[in-house]
Formats: C-alpha cells, structure tokens, sequence
C-alpha cells in the first residue's frame, strides 16, 4: 500500500496534520456537492435543540437553503459515492499507514459552515473531554483520526477555514492562562484549501472552523478512523447499506466474518491484513 512520504510523516508528527491536495476530482467534487444539497430534503441525525454535540432524527434539513447551515451525520445510506469514500485510494492508504491495519470507520459527516457574521468559529478536540487529555506519543499510532474533504474552495482567510493548532496534539493545551481556545488564540492557523483537498489529523489535534464572512458556504465531509478495540459510532450498519459495500468496507464497518463475541477485537480476525491491505 502507498505510505506517507518522508515530509509527510514529519509534517504529521510534529504538525499533526497532513493536507492531501487534488485527492477528488471535479466530477467527484460536483456529484457529492450536489448529494450534500439533496440530503437537505431527506430524514437524518442532525442538532436540533439537544445539548451540544448530540443529535436528533429530523424529517429534514431545518434550513433548506444550499447555502445555509448543514450537519448532518451517518452518510452512508444516501449514495454510494459516500460509501466509496471509507476507502478512497490516495487518502486510505496513508490512513492505514498512520493507523496501522487494525482500524475501524467510526464516523461520517457533512458540515455546511453559511457566510453570515454571527459565527466566530470554534475550536476543540475530537472525543471530548477524555481523549484530549490523551497525547501520545511521536511513534505511537493515533487512537482516532478524522479525514476533512473540502467540496469548495477555502482559498481566503475568513471563508470558514479550517483552523488548527500545530503540534497541540503533542503537548498540554490549552496553556492555563488561556483557559478557551478560539480561532483567534495564538498560535491559530487557518489553513487555506482547494475543493477536493483532503486534511487528515488526529482527534487529539486542537481544532476547528473559523469565521466565514466570504459570501459563500464552506462544505465539508469527515469521515472518522479508530482502532478496532475503540468500537465504531454514529451509525447502525443496516443490511441495505453493507449489500453495497466491498468486504474491506464491511470490515471496517465493523463486520469480523462472524457474530461479535468476547474476545473479538483483542484477537483480531485471521484475514484482517488481508481484507485491509487487498480490499
Ligand atoms: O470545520 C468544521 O466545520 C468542523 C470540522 C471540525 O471541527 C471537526 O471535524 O471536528
């Protein structure tokens, strides 16, 4: 399988990212634009008015504005293009070199950041409270990763661009004097991006999106990587969608070849570098 290049493991172990540049093309790019504005219309998980970070079941997108606020999770049953990306060539060999072969999908994820002057951005970890108190690390494999498609272009600061603090997934952070984290502490990086760029970076990485005062929406998917022994969330695998998969998708869907049973997820099964490496 392709392995991260030189500059790119030091990029990741120091910087803790990586920006993949070109990884869709623009057919691609244009059919999951254009599955982002149709799932608008369509049921799924997305915020309502429940405590943060948790969502509800809603008939549809509460603004039907392509260009207004989306989140939505559990993409997997809209298209087949959204199953294709959990192993998307250029991005999920560098995952499993990063990863190591014992590795689930965990998470899928549009996020559609509108223009508007009300939003400052955010900033955080992925996995909350507990993972970010969890730094390990230079040579050791993340728990947890997340790959970031941009579906437009970022190429102004203040367009909603993705934020990160270098090296803070290696380090204490935030520092005691400066309890919250925001786009606008030092030490903040936005980055700039093309459509079809791809950023990977571990959930213990500080991140976030900035302001987007550009004029237009900032469209991303995320698609979510652990280790095996951390169990996938977010989504229910319904036979529907694991028909549709290739059994390198099945397996990292979570589907071993037999029932769970104690024991699994320890010992993986025996085909594991087999259906990981060879699809
Ligand atoms: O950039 C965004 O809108 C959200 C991305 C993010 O912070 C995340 O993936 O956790």
């Amino acid at each position: 399988m392709e392995q991260l290049s030189k500059q790119q493991r030091r990029a990741w172990d120091i910087n803790g990212f990586i920006h993949l540049e070109g990884v869709l093309d623009a057919d691609e790019i244009s059919h999951l634009c254009q599955q982002v504005d149709d799932i608008r219309t369509k049921p799924g998980w997305e915020p309502t008015n429940l405590p943060m970070g948790h969502y509800d079941w809603v008939e549809q997108c509460q603004n039907q504005d392509t260009e207004g606020f989306m989140d939505r999770r559990d993409l997997l049953s809209y298209d087949d293009a959204f199953i294709n990306l959990i192993d998307r060539p250029g991005v999920f060999d560098l995952i499993v070199d990063i990863m190591g072969p014992y590795l689930a999908f965990s998470m899928s994820q549009i996020i559609v950041r509108a223009s508007t002057p009300k939003f400052p951005g955010y900033t955080h970890t992925d996995g909350g409270e507990g993972l970010r108190r969890i730094r390990v690390t230079e040579t050791s494999r993340p728990l947890a990763m997340k790959a970031l498609y941009l579906l437009t272009d970022v190429t102004e600061i203040g367009s909603g661009n993705f934020t990160v603090f270098p090296g803070s997934h290696m380090r204490p952070f935030p520092e005691v004097d400066e309890p919250i984290v925001t786009p606008e502490t030092p030490g903040a990086v936005p980055l700039t991006a093309k459509a079809g760029d791809c950023i990977i970076f571990p959930h213990s990485l500080w991140h976030g999106p900035g302001p987007n005062i550009s004029g237009k929406a900032r469209k991303t998917l995320l698609y979510n990587y652990c280790q095996m022994f951390i169990r996938p969330y977010d989504f229910a695998v319904t036979s529907e969608v694991a028909d549709r998969c290739t059994r390198r998708q099945r397996r990292l869907l979570g589907d071993l070849g037999y029932d769970f049973r104690p024991g699994s997820y320890v010992y993986v099964p025996e085909d594991q570098l087999d259906v990981i490496e060879n699809g």
